[in-house]
């Protein structure tokens, strides 16, 4: 390694020309100029990372770059962070590294606009581990299924939109459980509203779910036949609204025998794999429907006459008695996209509690985990509907996280801790936050009422109702405010609101019992499965989709709450997902609402490290004879022996109330590297050894 290193210095010193590797050492770093030109150098330089700390700046190159090799992997593997280029193996490393000697869990946030590269450094950091943790034959096992449940989970939740070829459709955050000696032993998936209104629909220039395609293109001719399908996507209109079936960048046939290995792999049996594109021929069936079924009723498992009922009739209940009432022929489309939506939807379910249940850690002994969290990035398109409200509420909470545990926390903590401190002005997203979700008040609440109220509630009632609350509010504007507040008019049926990220239009646009009660009756064992175990409870009042995803965000936001968080930022250098394009104005937008130039003056200004003096006295004491091996005074007292021992300068820390607080990591990485030659020299005792390590 020492040589690898050394080959890595010469073009250390070259790379030094063309930029610097972390921000924090920007002399100009209050500038968002300097910022900007530092980006684009070493961007112009193929270097597509760059630190703020501890934090990690990507910017998306669209290219191959060579780096994620093994060899990579290895010279990343167990080197103090800030001693090679940045990179996300140094960041992966650093938190595997964390957990391991604190016994703490970790998240990784990995966030940035839609097709910034968030799902492809999530891979990178699951990658990483995959190939460098230990590993016994048992658990090759659970690496590869850790590994493999990826391409599943894309093939299924993943589709080409127009800022991304591989766009997640959902929301995914994944725990890596690790075993005491670093062991990668299991896995956990939660997913996050799946984008279902794409199975029945997609905007031009957009696609389905890449599995459709896959299968279409890939799937076997005896396959093909059973479920009834031509080999010919032009054929079925759930694949062809956007015009766009065929991608240059995306191979549908080897992505689809990566899925059936994946598959196998992951444990799914003959039976649930059949089972499996059965439903997802049905579905493209459904969308070829004219309302005569009996193909269909056949895949389904269930009577083709029941099925035709299902989805030309509606049940009214009326003086006790169920009366079936025939849909017009626009509502009998509407039921049929609905079935198609909530069929895809449960399956999809089904499929992460699969993979769950193969990836879940039989042995009950204590582990530690680090998460990754990848979810859809904030999109605008011409045409925004629930969905973009949703993934866009879902970025503002995942800002507001970032905020809170960044820039709040940390500039509260050193006023608690009583260090001195100019505080560091940012914009603080709650306001929009409650906008969207704040009880009674919020968007959401205005939406649940209309939904759940008896009598007619339409989209308009629920527009005037918008547009009386939320009257004056600063991030909110309505048709009647409109040429206020932008320049852009808005029509009827459309409100707009200013997202930290940036202005997005919303368009307003518009529910079937009996069909569900049809689909409980299927012989297809998911189907069976899917629309039993979420039967609607009937005295509760019903929880509408935004409501539901709501509480899921704040469940995701208590879970992420009790780890150490850690931070990719993901940054897109132009909209036409090119290579070698660094579009100025879009990136420092970026930037900007990122709030990267806040981040960096609470670094500069700020400490990198912060310990409890217990804990810091008792990781390091064998450092010095008058702590080791025991100190008798309070652990502040012995922290400030430590510390005078090691020789640390004044203005390279502080000590608070509770904790010490060390301003540069190297400082932190010099003393862990003294405590690594100590531990192993112990035997000989600590009082023969001084480490003046700085
Ligand atoms: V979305 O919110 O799911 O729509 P992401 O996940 O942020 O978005 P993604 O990771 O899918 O974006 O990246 C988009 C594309 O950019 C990828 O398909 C790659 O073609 C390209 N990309 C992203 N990161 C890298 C990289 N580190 N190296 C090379 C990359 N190409
Ligand atoms: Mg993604």
């Amino acid at each position: 390694r020492h040589r690898i290193l050394q080959e890595m210095e010469g073009s250390l010193t070259a790379r030094d020309r063309v930029g610097i590797q972390d921000f924090v050492l920007l002399d100009a770093y209050t500038s968002e100029t300097a910022f900007m030109d530092n980006l684009r150098k070493r961007f112009n330089e193929n270097l597509i990372y760059t630190y703020i700390g501890t934090l990690l700046v990507s910017v998306n190159p669209y290219k191959e770059l060579g780096i994620y090799t093994k060899k990579q992997m290895d010279i990343y593997m167990g080197v103090n962070f800030f001693e090679l280029p940045p990179h996300i193996f140094a960041l992966a490393d650093n938190v595997y590294r964390t957990m391991i000697s604190e016994t703490s869990n970790h998240f990784i946030l990995i966030s940035g606009e839609s097709g910034a590269g968030k799902t492809e450094a999530s891979k990178k950091v699951l990658q990483f581990y995959a190939v460098c943790c230990p590993s016994t034959r048992l658990l090759d096992n659970v690496r590869d299924r850790l590994l493999l449940s990826n391409p599943v989970l894309e093939a299924f939740g993943n589709a080409k939109t127009l800022k991304n070829d591989n766009s997640s459709r959902f929301g995914k955050y994944m725990d890596i459980q690790f075993d005491h000696q670093g062991a990668a032993v299991g896995g956990h998936v939660l997913s996050y509203l799946l984008e279902k209104s794409r199975v029945v629909h997609q905007n031009h220039g957009e696609r389905n779910f890449h599995i459709f395609y896959q299968l279409v293109e890939g799937g076997e001719d005896e396959l093909l036949r059973w479920l009834g399908l031509e080999r010919n996507c032009q054929n079925y209109r759930f694949l062809i609204q956007g015009e766009c079936a065929k991608v240059s960048s995306i191979n549908d046939k080897s992505d689809w025998k990566t899925v059936q290995k994946a598959l196998i792999i992951i444990e799914f049996s003959e039976k649930d794999i059949e089972d499996l594109f059965a439903i997802l021929a049905s579905v493209l069936h459904l969308g070829n429907v004219h309302f005569g079924a009996s193909a269909l009723g056949y895949l389904l498992g269930i009577p083709s006459n029941m099925l035709r009922e299902g989805l030309t009739h509606r049940k009214i209940e009326a003086k006790a008695e169920e009366v079936l009432s025939p849909f017009t022929a626009e509502h009998a489309k509407y039921a049929r996209d609905a079935l198609a939506k909530a069929i895809y939807g449960r399956t999809f379910s089904w499929l992460v509690n699969k993979i769950n249940e193969s990836l879940a850690n039989k042995d009950s002994t204590r582990k530690t985990v680090i998460g990754l969290l990848d979810i859809y990035g904030f999109e605008v398109f011409d045409m925004n509907s629930f969905e973009q409200f949703c993934i866009n509420f879902c970025n503002e909470k995942l800002q507001q996280l970032f905020i809170q545990l960044t820039l709040k926390s940390e500039q509260e903590e050193y006023e608690m801790e009583g260090i001195e401190w100019e505080p560091v002005p940012y914009f603080n997203n709650k306001i929009i936050c409650d906008l969207v979700e704040e009880k009674h008040r919020g968007i959401i609440s205005i939406l649940d009422e209309e939904c759940l109220r008896p009598g007619e509630a339409t989209d308009f009632t629920f527009l005037e109702k918008l547009e009386e609350k939320m009257c004056g509010h600063p991030h909110f504007v309505t048709h009647k405010l409109a040429d206020q507040k932008t320049r852009k008019t808005l029509e009827r049926g459309e409100f707009r609101l200013l997202h930290y990220a940036g202005e997005v239009t919303y368009s307003v646009a518009g529910n079937c019992s009996l069909l569900f009660k049809v689909m409980r009756q299927s012989k297809n064992s998911i189907i069976q499965h899917c629309f039993h175990a979420i039967e609607p409870d009937g005295k509760k009042r019903p929880e509408t989709v935004a409501t539901q995803f709501k509480s899921s965000l704040a469940g995701l936001t208590e879970i992420l709450m009790t780890k150490e968080p850690w931070y990719v930022r993901c940054l897109k250098p132009n909209h036409c997902k090119q290579p070698d394009r660094f579009d100025d104005v879009m990136v420092r937008h970026q930037v900007k609402y990122l709030g990267l130039m806040e981040h960096l003056r609470v670094r500069r200004a700020g400490f990198a490290y912060r310990r409890r003096y217990e804990v810091f006295l008792k990781r390091y004491k064998a450092l010095c004879p008058d702590t080791w091996p025991h100190w008798k005074g309070t652990p502040a007292e012995g922290v400030q022996r430590l510390i005078k021992h090691l020789g640390y300068k004044p203005d390279e820390y502080k000590m608070g109330r509770t904790k010490i607080f060390i301003r540069h990591p190297r400082t932190l990485f010099a003393i862990e590297d003294a405590f690594e030659i100590c531990k192993h020299e112990l035997g000989k005792g600590p009082e023969t050894h001084t480490y003046n390590i700085t």
